[in-house]
């Protein structure tokens, strides 16, 4: 049985190595109105734009509806929307805004690399068991014990939406097995005996997550009616620390043929954050 706990808070102004000092411990901050909420909503309008009309503003104009089919990644559905956020300039811009920026240089404590891929998650209700398992980044994105994941919600998710969770100080204990799971990544690790305590919140458009690549996370069910939860995250290491080259593709270009760079990058304004890893020095 699992025992629910409230994510500890932290600020963005709060001193760098007190800062740290949780994130070895926990293996996660939780950064109360990390970046400007302002930026979300502006990312949150073109992707329900690109959903158009799957998934439309609810009346109170800050949260979203499911309109008809449910989808998961993987799905049909999914793969068709998919690519249409994937091309969004503003959604690859937003991790490398300084803010953020600033956010993942508290853990690094040196000069940050933001990984190419780049994630949108989005969580439509009836697809109860298909919900992020718990799951390790450091195994799905090779990345060493230096990377780190960073996860921002684009408008506020509360209990029912799909909280993502930590499993507070199992980074400690390194890399686990896994097992077939269903939902993202298709894969689950192992539950320690005696890890029964998870961090959760309800999250406000603006907060962020930063978590270890050994640190066990999932995510919660979604079991509204019909809320649909929107969240971005991708990954990032101190800059020189070895990037594995899966992370160099857009993400589902595996399973989806359009989703490459060269059909991603068409329309965009600015060359700046385009390819801007090819001369990294570190790259495997
Ligand atoms: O948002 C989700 O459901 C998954 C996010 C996640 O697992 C991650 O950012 O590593």
């Amino acid at each position: 049985m699992s025992e629910i706990e409230e994510f500890v808070v932290s600020n963005v102004n709060d001193d760098p190595e007190v800062l740290r000092e949780r994130f070895r411990e926990l293996g996660y901050l939780f950064i109360k109105n990390g970046i400007d909420a302002d930026r979300c909503d502006v990312l949150a309008k073109s992707f329900v734009e690109a959903l158009t009309p799957y998934v439309s503003w609810a009346s109170d104009g800050r949260s979203l509806v499911s309109n008809g089919e449910h989808f998961g990644e993987g799905d049909g559905l999914y793969d068709e929307l998919y690519p249409r956020l994937q091309s969004l300039e503003a959604f690859h811009d937003f991790f490398h805004e300084p803010a953020m920026i600033k956010l993942m240089e508290i853990v690094t404590g040196k000069k940050a690399f933001v990984y190419p891929i780049k994630m949108a998650r989005i969580g439509t209700p009836g697809k109860i068991g298909f919900e992020t398992p718990p799951h390790q980044d450091g195994r799905s994105h090779q990345g060493g014990p230096t990377m780190g994941g960073i996860w921002v919600p684009l408008l506020d998710v509360s209990a029912g939406m799909g909280r993502l969770r930590m499993l507070p100080g199992s980074h400690k204990r390194g890399i686990r097995p896994v097992f077939p799971a269903r939902g993202p990544g298709l894969v689950q690790c192992e539950i320690y005996p005696g890890e029964s305590t998870w961090h959760v919140s309800d999250v406000a458009q603006g907060d962020v997550l930063l978590f270890n690549s050994a640190t066990v996370h999932d995510a919660e069910p979604n079991t509204t009616d019909n809320a649909v939860r929107l969240s971005v995250d991708t990954r990032f290491s101190d800059y020189g620390a070895p990037v594995y080259f899966s992370n160099l593709e857009p993400h589902h270009s595996w399973r989806i043929e359009t989703l490459c760079w060269t059909t991603i990058y068409r329309g965009w304004n600015s060359t700046e954050n385009q390819y801007y890893w090819k001369d990294y020095p570190n790259l495997v």
